[in-house]
């Protein structure tokens, strides 16, 4: 198949899904075409299936919004005309469903039918989405897309019940590629974040407010009582200063390092003890994964999708959202009992295994085709009379 991939080409969660997607489909042979404004910040492999089509919007003194929306979808009638795609895959409703909505409509007047899928990842949809701004457009394009996914059963429910929907949305959970996330832990790394063998903490996020990530300090505040321990917070953004602030409050600083944004998260995991993930809302918790597969059981809000990934005193520990004191005992509870902890972390890397790449990537394969079949003869009934350039 010949696949369009739009997505956030950053280190979110949505961004990194559509990315492994796209370099995993291109392995199984397909030919792969990212349409975005930048490169993917994980699309460092070079593959003869795989293409990158950079959408620049000019920023014309005029533009006090440049309409990316508009560069996006002009862009996509171009990729899809000229390289003959059969899909387009949209990862996140907002522009990205209504940019090719548009899309597809002008592709109708040069006789071209492009089925497009649109996947839902979270805050397009609990965040986002129940923004009224966006409410009339999201509903719109989501409707119109020819097939919907969504990454968990908690994501799906959520769109029901926040949008007039009346098309089906087919529930493919997020995925790990296990080959890259099973490294042995590095000795001297290890050494020298923990070394007098504290237990390893770890949170990654964008540091936002739905992140809650002053109550990831407030937890380790806890766990450091009782456990010789050590916090790793990864990533960046708008809440990471005050979170560095609450660590020199509480008297925690010394024990806790802030590593900024990573690519190779996999060898800070490859040393962490536990990861800790306190979301307001979290529609999967693809993070919360990656930890798992490097074997690192996980404490958790019991938010959104992440019941059906965390499993309550198995894989680690679910708590109500803000209930830190309750967070921080399941956290000692584990990190206090050698054995305990390492039944913790077999049971994480099993449950991982449920969702490796292998597992889920013919899911979608599978998916596409049934889109494919299901739009073949709308171009007949659509496009019959409308092609001025063949
Ligand atoms: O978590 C974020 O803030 C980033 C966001 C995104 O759209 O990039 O992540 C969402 O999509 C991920 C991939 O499907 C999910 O694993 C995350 O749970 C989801 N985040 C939220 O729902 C807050």
């Amino acid at each position: 198949m010949k696949i369009g991939i739009v997505c956030y080409p950053t280190f979110g969660g949505s961004g990194v899904v559509a990315t492994e997607l796209g370099k995993a489909l291109a392995d199984r042979g397909h030919q792969v075409h990212f349409v975005t404004y930048n490169q993917p910040a994980r699309l460092d492999l070079f593959s003869e299936n795989l293409f990158y089509h950079e959408v620049s919007v000019s920023n014309y003194p005029l533009f006090d919004f440049p309409p990316y929306e508009l560069a996006l979808a002009s862009r996509l009638v171009d990729v899809v005309r000229h390289e003959k795609l059969d899909v387009l895959h949209v990862h996140y409703a907002i522009p990205h469903a209504s940019a090719a909505f548009m899309a597809k409509q002008i592709l109708l007047t040069y006789g071209i039918y492009i089925p497009v899928v649109t996947t839902l990842h979270g805050t397009d949809i609990t965040l986002v989405g129940k923004d009224r701004t966006f409410k009339p457009v999201v509903t719109f394009s989501i409707n119109q897309s020819d097939g919907v996914t969504a990454v968990s059963e908690n994501l799906r429910h959520d769109t029901y019940e926040f949008f007039e929907i009346d098309t089906d949305i087919k529930v493919i959970p997020n995925f790990i590629d296990l080959t890259r996330f099973s490294l042995k832990a590095k000795d001297h790394f290890k050494k020298a974040i923990a070394p007098s063998g504290e237990k390893v903490l770890v949170h990654t996020s964008n540091f936002r407010k739905v992140k809650r990530t002053e109550d990831v300090v407030r937890i380790f505040a806890e766990v450091i009582k009782k456990i010789p321990s050590k916090l790793l917070m990864v990533g960046d953004g708008p809440e990471r200063s005050g979170c560095e602030q609450l660590c020199r409050d509480l008297g925690v600083a010394d024990n806790v390092r802030f590593l900024g944004k990573q690519d190779a998260i996999e060898e800070i995991l490859s040393v962490a003890d536990l990861f800790l993930m306190p979301s307001q809302s979290e529609s999967f918790g693809l993070a919360a994964l990656e930890a798992m597969a490097c074997k690192v059981p996980v404490i958790s809000t019991n938010a959104g999708g992440l019941p059906e990934l965390n499993v309550d005193g198995v894989t680690g520990f679910l708590k109500d959202v803000g209930d830190v004191e309750g967070m921080g005992e399941s956290a000692i509870y584990i990190l206090e009992d050698e054995d305990r902890l390492n039944q913790f972390k077999e049971n994480a890397l099993a449950r991982a295994k449920e969702f490796d790449l292998a597992t889920i990537l013919p899911l979608y394969e599978n998916y596409y085709l049934e889109v494919i079949d299901k739009c073949k003869d709308k171009c007949k009934e659509l496009c019959t009379g409308k092609a001025k350039i063949a």
